[in-house]
């Protein structure tokens, strides 16, 4: 098993829990978590970013384990009085995560980067690994719905928190992504890790806008054969989320096949479920090579075996183990 140094490219809750296994396995000073910004939002005058919030909470053991998301012993008053006034109050900031968004939008209106605000969430949470933002500048991710025909671009929380991703979409885009660039520190990673995981995250949302940053493809693709992707879809089903529903939306084939046409250009292994077996062929046929394993984060000892054995796949693949 690789000793050297990891970067996973994250999105939210199911990155969360795989990067919470691999630091039960690997040396957290030796991982790089590169994070999706295309969430990101700004809604009562704050800067919101759910993904580096929701890996900075699940590392620091302070997650809510029921949603995923938020902090676990969370009060709600400020919530509850927004709600009485008449205010935004669809989508639930609790007490303390609200102090979080407080101390990023001082910091980023004095001048400060995310990426350093983001360090100095990490080091006051003592989480030990390199988190980083994919990029200091912003990236948003829009989302065009099915229908009606003329339908404009809807914002991604709009989109999965207020409708609950419950439409139909037929196009995404990351405005933004052209003029971003990679925050510091993010393609050194990429580039000296001795394997970069792609975590079981949205390919379309979550991993999406993180390999849109101009460079961070094309980096990967120069090392595509230490790339090990984990599948975010079991069984023909999103372990959370809407990323199922999204394949099919988005033309690809709603399974780990599906997964690996997504990914093929950039990384070499997928990762895939005991019950996805029998989509071995459809994976290698799609590009890459498929290494099956129990992918269910259903519990911390889980979530390490997960991580044990994608750090472990490339090799395990070249000597000729399944
Ligand atoms: N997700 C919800 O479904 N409803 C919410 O009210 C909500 C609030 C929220 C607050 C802070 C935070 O960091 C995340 C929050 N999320 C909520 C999750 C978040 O919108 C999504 O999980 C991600 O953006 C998708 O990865």
């Amino acid at each position: 098993m690789p000793s050297g140094h990891v970067a996973v490219l994250a999105g939210g809750v199911g990155a969360a829990r795989f990067l919470a296994g691999l630091l039960a396995v690997h040396e957290p000073s030796g991982v790089s978590a590169i994070v999706n910004v295309g969430d990101d939002f700004t809604l009562h005058g704050l800067s919101i970013s759910p993904d580096l919030d929701t890996v900075t909470y699940t590392l620091a053991g302070e997650i809510n384990r029921e949603t995923g998301w938020g902090r676990a012993g969370e009060t709600w008053h400020v919530l509850t009085e927004l709600g009485r006034l008449g205010g935004q109050d669809w989508f639930a900031l609790g007490d303390l995560d609200l102090a979080l968004h407080l101390f990023r939008t001082q910091r980023l209106s004095e001048g400060a980067a995310l990426s350093q605000i983001t360090a100095e969430v990490a080091q006051s949470f003592d989480l030990g690994l390199e988190l980083l933002p994919v990029s200091d500048d912003p990236i948003r991710t829009r989302l065009t719905p099915a229908e009606p025909a003329d339908a404009t671009e809807i914002d991604f929380q709009e989109y999965f928190v207020a409708q609950r991703h419950g439409i139909s979409i037929r196009g995404v885009r990351f405005a933004g992504i052209d003029e971003a660039r990679p925050a510091p520190g993010v393609l050194e990673a990429l580039r000296d890790a001795e394997v970069v995981i792609v975590a079981p995250s949205n390919p379309f949302v979550s991993i999406g806008p993180v390999v849109a940053v101009p460079q961070v493809r094309e980096t990967l693709q120069q090392r595509r054969d230490s790339v090990v992707a984990v599948s975010p879809i079991v069984g023909g089903k999103s372990i959370k989320g809407p990323a199922g529903n999204m394949m099919s939306e988005l033309g690809y084939e709603p399974n780990a096949a599906g997964v690996a046409a997504a990914y093929a250009d950039f990384a070499a292994t997928l990762v895939i479920d005991d019950q996805d077996r029998h989509l071995a062929g459809a994976v290698a046929a799609a590009g890459m090579r498929p290494f099956v394993t129990d992918t269910i984060m259903a519990d911390p000892d889980r979530a390490a075996g997960l991580a044990r054995a994608t750090l472990a796949a490339p090799t395990a693949l070249e000597q000729g183990t399944p």
